[in-house]
């Protein structure tokens, strides 16, 4: 049997191509017809460039409707997606070039003449310009190609997507992820969340990340729901779209930036069956507030760009703010000491998870992607929780030195290998603080070799390396780093010393 979850999808589609699917900012429809034919053309248009079965194609577009059919149109060739966010520097992208290899490499047209010969220099046959406008000429010239027939024959453990995630080390990394992982997710939650074709999903998220991409996309995929296309997030354009909209997929800081209007209140919601909140930890005042506002409960889910969604909320029965809510079905998941002994109920120990989401390892890492597995094949997430006695998993924090800002991951070592290699400056410390609007806050403690630099030159380093929603908004000078008796940086007394850091504006 074809495993290609494009099939799946397909068949859907083909059953309501009448059905609208997307709606955009500017009031444009387009029917599940229409997005079947025009990813069977970008699948044309992608086999006329030469790839095929397991080619890899790299994208850093703008989110739009067209960028979506090229993914699905990969999928359809039994190619392989490997999306780039937005804000990542033409340095950083050099990187996850030169790692995935692509036959081909789509871009920002106004990051072509900067990225081409980066993308030549890492194999890529040819650097393709696309972009979020209706009348794109890429766009225009596919719209006369005949769509490919069917969908590319591949089996489930198959790859479909390399997503890159940072990693503690500071060195990215690809995660493999299958067509089975992508289609088992998409189907549980499809059901667990009760998708309907009469829903009307808000999407105001990037689809450069398994939130917007996956876990929004596919979820309504499989119902033929109607889709409402925003190109970011903004409240005040969320407010006026929620009336008529049934369900919004969000990480926290959307549910904060909502609450900080006033005028924001149940009256907004009156068509909303579900809010649905993941990517970062909701604050229980938030999720209170919005109850107490609004009269709907969000709910909670838990899950990693490695393993897709791992563990929900009810869409029926009680929602525990604070809690990732139960496994999904088919997937188990424990808490474990650091040996992988599975702890009682009620501890708090490393979260675990195996199952058919699971990817099958990080790209050309096969040592580091043993590492992180069991030998009974559970991986390990890195996240810290309990598990309470009816198996609902409380997610308390994380082993990794990770920082969650706005639903965006970013890794303290990655950041301090850019200050650490800039001139005159001795060593560096990154660190989260609380953030109201972003959960957390960058902090740089940085020692300097003689005296402390100005602002502008750590600024121009960041700048040339690191995208901008990784900078420190916050650098701090001392005269050392706090060591223990090991020589390792006590970033727990760092995060105590400077928990106010973002306070003051
Ligand atoms: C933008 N900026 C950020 C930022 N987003 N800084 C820190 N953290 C962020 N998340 C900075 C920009 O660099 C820019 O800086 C300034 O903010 C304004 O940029 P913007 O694009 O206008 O920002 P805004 O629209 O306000 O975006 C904030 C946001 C967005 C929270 C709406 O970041 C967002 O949509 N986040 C969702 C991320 C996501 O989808 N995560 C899922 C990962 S998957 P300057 O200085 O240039 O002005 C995953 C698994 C799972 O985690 O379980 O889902
Ligand atoms: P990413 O690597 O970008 O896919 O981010 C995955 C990480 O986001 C997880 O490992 C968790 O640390 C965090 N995360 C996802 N969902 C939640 C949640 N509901 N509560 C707390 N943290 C979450």
């Amino acid at each position: 049997m074809n495993a290609n979850v494009y099939g799946l999808f397909h068949r859907r589609f083909s059953l309501h191509s009448a059905a609208a699917c997307f709606e955009t900012a500017d009031g444009a429809i387009l029917t599940y017809g229409e997005l079947d034919r025009l990813s069977g053309q970008f699948a044309a248009y992608l086999q006329a460039a030469g790839a095929g079965t397991g080619d890899r194609v790299a994208v850093q577009v703008d989110k739009s409707i067209a960028a979506v059919a090229l993914y699905l149109g990969v999928l359809r060739l039994g190619a392989v997606f490997v999306p780039l966010n937005t804000a990542y520097t033409p340095h950083e992208v050099e990187f996850f070039l030169k790692d995935a290899r692509p036959l081909l490499f789509f871009c920002q047209p106004s990051m072509h003449a900067a990225l081409e010969s980066i993308a030549k220099d890492a194999g890529a046959a040819r650097c393709i310009a696309l972009s979020d406008r209706a009348d794109d000429a890429l766009v225009s010239a596919i719209g006369d190609l005949s769509p490919v027939n069917g969908t590319a024959t591949v089996d489930e453990g198959d790859l479909a997507v390399i997503l890159y995630t940072s990693g503690t080390t500071g060195r990215s990394k690809g995660a493999m992820l299958s067509h089975g992982n992508l289609a088992s997710n998409a189907l549980a939650l499809n059901e667990l969340w009760g998708f309907s074709p009469g829903d009307v999903l808000l999407h105001a998220l990037p689809i450069f990340h398994i939130h917007g991409l996956f876990i929004a996309l596919h979820t309504a995929f499989l119902s033929a729901s109607k889709i409402v296309f925003l190109p970011k997030f903004d409240p005040a354009e969320i407010r006026r779209r929620l009336k008529g909209a049934t369900v919004m997929m969000g990480v926290p800081t959307f549910y904060t930036r909502l609450l900080d209007d006033p005028a924001f209140s149940a009256a907004d919601c009156a068509t909303m069956r579900l809010f649905i909140c993941g990517s970062a930890p909701l604050s229980a005042r938030d999720s209170i507030r919005f109850k107490e506002r609004t009269g709907c409960e969000i709910l909670e889910r838990y899950g990693m760009t490695e393993a897709g969604m791992i563990a929900s909320n009810p869409l029926l029965g009680a929602r525990v703010p604070g809690s990732g809510g139960f496994a999904l079905p088919g997937v188990s998941v424990r808490v474990c000491d650091g040996e992988g002994k599975e702890l009682p109920r009620g501890e708090s120990g490393v979260i675990e998870v195996r199952g058919p989401n699971v990817f099958s390892g990080y790209r050309g890492l096969a040592e580091r992607t043993a590492e992180e597995f069991r030998r009974d094949g559970f991986f390990i997430t890195g996240d810290v929780g309990e598990m309470d006695a009816d198996g609902r998993l409380r997610i308390v924090g994380r082993v990794k030195d990770l920082i969650i800002s706005g639903g965006y991951n970013i890794y303290p070592r990655e950041i301090e290998g850019v200050l650490d290699e800039i001139p005159g400056v001795a060593e560096s410390a990154v660190i989260g603080a609380p953030h109201k609007d972003l959960g957390e806050g960058v902090v740089a403690i940085l020692v300097a070799e003689c005296d402390p630099l100005p602002d502008g030159v750590i600024q121009r380093a960041l700048d040339e390396r690191l995208a901008r929603f990784k900078h420190p908004r916050r650098l701090i000078w001392e005269a050392s780093l706090p060591r223990n008796a090991m020589g390792k940086v006590q970033k727990a007394a760092l995060r105590k010393k400077y928990a106010t850091a973002y306070e003051r504006p």
